[in-house]
């Protein structure tokens, strides 16, 4: 039985990721941090189930000892890196925590697998936040596109990122990196533009709320589902060469784009409801993204099962059943 250790088991990812590897016959541990709120720690895994069939450990990216002894005891044969301070808005307001987790801590991640561990694979989640406003005349990013991060979370990532790969090509680790675009779920944070949007809009249709408040209507995101997002994963770090793919649909939409399409599935003009606030504003914005998957789909055969569309639809229904 092939065990792995995640780091962000309770995240968005890390649950579906769980879910998917103990499916395979895997043997999961994670990482949890503590929280003061004792059902927050575990809450995603409570929820869905997978919480009694793992092992946890009390741990943090930034503590470099507690990742001593979590992968000592664990041994794991394949390492997920996920954990991380994933919100780009709240980066600029907690730069050094970002940084500290987001990168100093995948150093501490990656030194400990080198000396206690080095038999494993690793898998880095790297974010096409690190390309930045850079965009090939084509309109699309690929591995060749310059990164020109434009947010303290893109800087952190872009520092992980080479980080693994030098760790790869110094100490012949089978260390790669996942290049995901925006992937989302019902069990995405609903602070984050498609969960807050889906949330507000079944919230006005059920008279719980009157208004929504959004920062820049104007930027696109190539926006996929998190579980097909996780399958590459497994994909990506069980290639036979570690390397660098991209995860992305191909598509691309505004923000404008996803209130009018999910306020319309609840029949609704999302222009009667939704208000720009600057509070939601970046001091520096990410304008366009959309992705090149062409290298997971020919070498690794991945292909997203979810649409744009059935993505929204899994979503509503979340809120549907939950407000
Ligand atoms: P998420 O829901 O925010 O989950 C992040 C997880 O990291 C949480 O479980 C969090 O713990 C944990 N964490 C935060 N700081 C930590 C620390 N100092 N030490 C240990 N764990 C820590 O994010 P996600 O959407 O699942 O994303 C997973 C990974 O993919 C992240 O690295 C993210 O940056 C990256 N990524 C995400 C996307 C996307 O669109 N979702 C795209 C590209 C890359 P708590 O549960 O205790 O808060
Ligand atoms: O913003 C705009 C906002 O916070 C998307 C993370 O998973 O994907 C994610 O980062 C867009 C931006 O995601 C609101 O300005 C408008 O243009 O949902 P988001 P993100 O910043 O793209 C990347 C790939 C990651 O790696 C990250 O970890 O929507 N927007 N109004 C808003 N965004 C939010 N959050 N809230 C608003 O009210």
């Amino acid at each position: 039985m092939k065990k792995a250790l995640i780091t962000g088991i309770n995240g968005q990812d890390g649950s579906y990721l769980s879910e998917y590897l103990l499916g395979l016959g895997y043997e999961v541990h994670g990482i949890l941090r503590r929280h003061s709120v004792t059902e927050n720690q575990n809450s995603r895994l409570v929820k869905h189930s997978v919480d009694d069939r793992i092992k946890t450990y009390y741990g943090d990216l930034t503590d470099h000892l507690s990742l001593t002894r979590i992968i000592n005891q664990v041994m794991p044969d394949e390492i997920y890196n996920l954990g991380a301070m994933s919100h780009v808005r709240v980066s600029f307001d907690m730069p050094a925590f970002t940084i500290q987790t987001n990168a100093l801590g995948v150093l501490n991640m990656l030194e400990t697998y080198r000396m206690f561990c080095p038999h494993a694979k690793f898998y880095q989640a790297s974010s096409s936040e690190m390309f930045g406003n850079s965009v090939d005349d084509d309109g699309v990013q690929r591995l060749s596109t310059p990164m020109n991060p434009v947010s303290p979370y893109g800087c952190s990532k872009v520092l992980a990122y080479n980080l693994v790969r030098h760790y790869r090509q110094a100490y012949g680790l089978h260390a790669c990196n996942g290049i995901l675009f925006n992937h989302e779920s019902p069990r995405r944070g609903s602070n984050f533009v498609t969960n807050k949007v889906v949330k507000g809009a079944v919230s006005i249709k059920k008279g719980l709320a009157d208004k929504l408040e959004l920062g820049n209507m104007d930027s696109y995101r190539d926006w996929g589902h998190s579980k097909d997002y996780v399958r590459a994963m497994h994909m990506i770090i069980n290639h036979d060469t570690p390397e660098e793919f991209i995860v992305a649909t191909g598509e691309t939409h505004s923000v404008r784009d996803l209130c009018d399409k999910v306020f319309s599935k609840l029949d609704l003009d999302y222009r009667k409801y939704v208000t720009q606030n600057k509070k939601y504003m970046r001091p520096e914005e990410l304008k366009y993204l959309k992705g090149d998957a062409s290298k997971a789909k020919n070498i690794l055969g991945w292909n997203p099962e979810y649409t744009f569309d059935t993505m929204i639809d899994e979503m509503i229904l979340r809120w549907e059943n939950e407000l």
